[in-house]
């Protein structure tokens, strides 16, 4: 019987289409991983557990926090700290950006941007949710990191992923070279390569979005959702409508099996709901990566400019033609 191949052994295998210095590229997905399976142990026993429930404070976004929202943060903090090869991580849940190991960063090279736990508003009702990662290189090697670095535009990533914590455990990378899943194998507690090279197929017939802010979308955006549900038969229309409310296990649905996701301006969201630098980025490179497209309904989502670490933006992601034909629908709006 053939032996499955572990993450680290892939990240190794892997390391020489790996950008910059290989080593340390690597041991910063390993760290990840590891925090990755602490995060998944946690999430997996909520239920039982009296972690389960509000951490009776308010993130900086003015949202309810949920206690392994918190948990989750100090996990991947507490890894990428350990490892060492990350100067600063920005998060969704933390207002500013956070040093790691010195007050500069040190020598550390990379900066990684998370959202520890995503869609987490989910955790209460058993359903999948997920950790965002993105990773960046500092702009100036030699010169002290800061929030410039950071706010990079998407197109600079080195390396981003997802986590999805679903009827099984899933982490799905890319480093600039295509896209791969490694999904948990819990009875030797190791990520073991399952789908090399995901594609998304470029025709999808699923479409996401929160069908319920419907009279706060935009014109085009109510008109694509009308097209999605006519009757055609050349393009087997009417679609399906598929929406967990987790961006995670949207996503990862729709890369399997073809899809459009958006989560477009609404009167609640002037800017969209989404944070350009720590969710839609990091997806956007991955669906890129995987052969989709990712734009803000106008504008290619990797090349938004970046002005302040908790910006938000609207976001058309999936299936290169479902994005294009959404796009076509935005663009003739008026
Ligand atoms: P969160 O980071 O606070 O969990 O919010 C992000 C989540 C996404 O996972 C999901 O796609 C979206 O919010 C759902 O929002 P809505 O309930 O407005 O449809
Ligand atoms: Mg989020």
């Amino acid at each position: 019987m053939n032996q499955a191949k572990t993450l680290g052994q892939f990240i190794i295998e892997k390391q020489a289409d790996l950008p910059y210095a290989k080593g340390e590229l690597s041991r910063l997905l390993r760290d990840i991983g590891i925090a990755a399976k602490i995060v998944n142990r946690e999430v997996n026993k909520a239920g039982l557990m009296d972690i389960l429930g509000h951490a009776n404070a308010v993130n900086i976004q003015g949202e309810e926090q949920q206690k392994l929202d918190v948990f989750a943060n100090e996990q991947f903090i507490s890894a990428l700290t350990s490892g060492g090869e990350c100067c600063i991580v920005a998060s969704e849940e933390n207002e500013d950006i956070i040093y790691l190991n010195s007050p500069s960063g040190g020598n550390a090279k990379y900066i990684v941007a998370i959202d520890p736990l995503d869609g987490s508003s989910n955790i209460d009702v058993n359903v999948a949710v997920g950790s965002i990662f993105s990773i960046y290189r500092k702009i100036d090697i030699n010169a002290p990191a800061g929030l410039a670095d950071v706010c990079q535009k998407g197109s600079a990533q080195v390396a981003a992923g997802y986590v999805i914590y679903g009827s099984s455990t899933m982490l799905v990378y890319t480093t600039g070279k295509g896209v791969n899943g490694v999904t948990l194998d819990p009875s030797i507690g190791e990520f073991c390569l399952s789908h090399p090279n995901m594609q998304i197929p470029v025709e999808g017939r699923i479409y996401s979005i929160n069908e319920g802010n419907y009279v706060h979308f935009p014109q085009g955006v109510k008109r694509f959702i009308k097209y999605c549900q006519e009757e055609d038969t050349a393009s087997d229309r009417p679609y399906i409508s598929r929406y967990i409310g987790s961006m995670v296990a949207d996503l990862h649905r729709n890369l399997i099996k073809g899809g459009i996701f958006i989560y477009p301006v609404t009167a609640n969201a002037p800017s969209g709901k989404l944070r350009l630098v720590y969710e839609c980025n990091p997806m956007a490179f991955i669906i890129e990566q995987a052969g989709g497209r990712a734009t803000d309904g106008k504008q290619r989502i990797l090349d938004i400019e970046v002005s302040q670490l908790h910006q938000r933006s609207p976001i058309f992601i999936g299936s290169k033609n479902m994005v294009i034909t959404a796009e076509n629908f935005m663009q003739s709006e008026n």
